[in-house]
């Protein structure tokens, strides 16, 4: 069994962060609202052992999770960066015991997290897939399709997805958007590998509407209620043959460990921002594993940076099921890394330099930086 090595701490001397502001290839619309621009944090530690990237993966608006990227920007200069210059040296493995006395703020912590285990594994010539138990080289593709202008528009968006390759689609349903779109790309498309997320927009009360969507044979339904419906979660999940999958409730080990007990989840979505980081988001997939619940690497539209991070990830045993892995054209014209994801083969590649695996293209981030800041202890 894959086991996590320690490696070796590292002396903090500064933090830079970013306010990137990416323009998307086409709006993306979900239950929540419609995103044109991504707008991210981007973490560079400079440390004595050399540098390292991470991402923070708030969005704009504190309509998917509470956290947003004002909310992180603040924090992490005013409260959490400050910890760890206080802490000065220390090992990757040590950063969520030293941020843990913040409560919440996991995308933030995830983010300055990854940046330091990054900085640490490239001083060691180490892959982050190898640190974290990777049993590929390559993971399947697959893409989150927002919510169109219609039915048709959906369909013809799904073609052009599957025509580049991608294994598994995912559509975004609300109230109304559900059984006709889910109709419609599988009259299109027949028994391709489909499942829908719902971004927490129904109630109990609409379980019939959901109940619905059995006789598309999805491979699972993601977040049909809110964050904390884990008990309506289960019941839901008792009146449907599909698979309940959670994304937003699963914001820790123990939420997952919760939803495992209570039955509210037969799959899990696994994403290192929502959890606090990709050491979180290992004992997360630990815990499924070994409870025989399959995994999938979710998304938030990362850059090249958390792109890297998530194929490693996703290559864990565990990760039975595509998760949202897509080629940096999917969202980004121009991504902030030289070599950005791409499908091959319906697959995508799991780097293998050291840390990260990928180089920061410098010229293409100071263009889509918008607020920069320099922290030093
Ligand atoms: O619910 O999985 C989600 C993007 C932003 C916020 C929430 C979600 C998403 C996606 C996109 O579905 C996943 C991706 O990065 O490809
Ligand atoms: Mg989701």
């Amino acid at each position: 069994m894959p086991v996590v090595q320690p490696v070796a701490p590292v002396t903090l001397e500064s933090i830079e962060l970013r306010v990137l502001h990416l323009p998307l290839v086409s709006p993306f619309t979900t239950s929540f609202g419609t995103e044109s621009v991504r707008e991210v944090i981007v973490v560079n530690a400079r440390t004595g052992e050399g540098e390292g990237w991470g991402e923070i993966v708030t969005q704009y608006e504190p309509y998917y999770s509470s956290e947003y990227t004002q909310g992180a920007w603040d924090v992490a200069q005013r409260f959490l960066v400050p910890a760890l210059f206080q802490a000065r040296t220390f090992a990757p493995e040590d950063v969520a015991g030293i941020l843990a006395p913040v409560v919440g703020h996991r995308m933030a912590k995830g983010g300055i997290e990854l940046a330091i285990l990054d900085a640490a594994l490239r001083a060691q010539g180490r892959p982050l897939g190898e640190y974290l138990g990777a049993v590929r080289d390559r993971v399947p593709s697959g893409v989150s399709v927002g919510i169109q202008r219609d039915p048709a528009a959906l369909v013809d968006a799904v073609r052009g997805y599957l025509d580049e390759g991608y294994v598994r689609i995912k559509i975004k349903i609300k109230p109304g958007r559900d059984v006709a779109d889910t109709a419609a790309v599988r009259d299109a498309f027949g028994a391709i590998p489909l499942q829908v997320d719902a971004n927490s927009a129904y109630t109990l009360a609409d379980a019939d509407t959901l109940a619905e969507l059995d006789r598309f044979d999805l491979l699972l339904i993601e977040q049909p209620l809110q964050e904390d419906d884990l008990v309506d979660h289960a019941t839901l999940a008792r009146r449907l043959s599909t698979p309940v999958c959670l994304d937003e409730s699963i914001t820790s080990l123990k939420a997952a460990r919760d939803a495992l007990a209570l039955g509210s989840a037969a799959v899990v979505n696994i994403k290192a921002g929502r959890v606090g980081g990709y050491l979180e988001a290992v004992r997360i997939h630990d815990l499924c594993r070994d409870a025989g619940v399959p995994v999938w690497c979710g998304g938030m539209l990362e850059t090249g940076i958390g792109r890297a991070a998530n194929a490693a990830l996703a290559a864990l045993e565990g990760f039975t099921l595509p998760g949202d892995i897509s080629a940096s054209s999917r969202f980004y014209t121009r991504d902030i890394v030289t070599e950005p994801a791409v499908i091959e083969e319906g697959h995508v590649r799991v780097p293998t330099g050291a840390g990260l695996g990928v180089e920061i293209d410098r010229v293409a981030l100071d263009d889509v930086t918008v607020e920069r800041v320099e922290l030093r202890p």
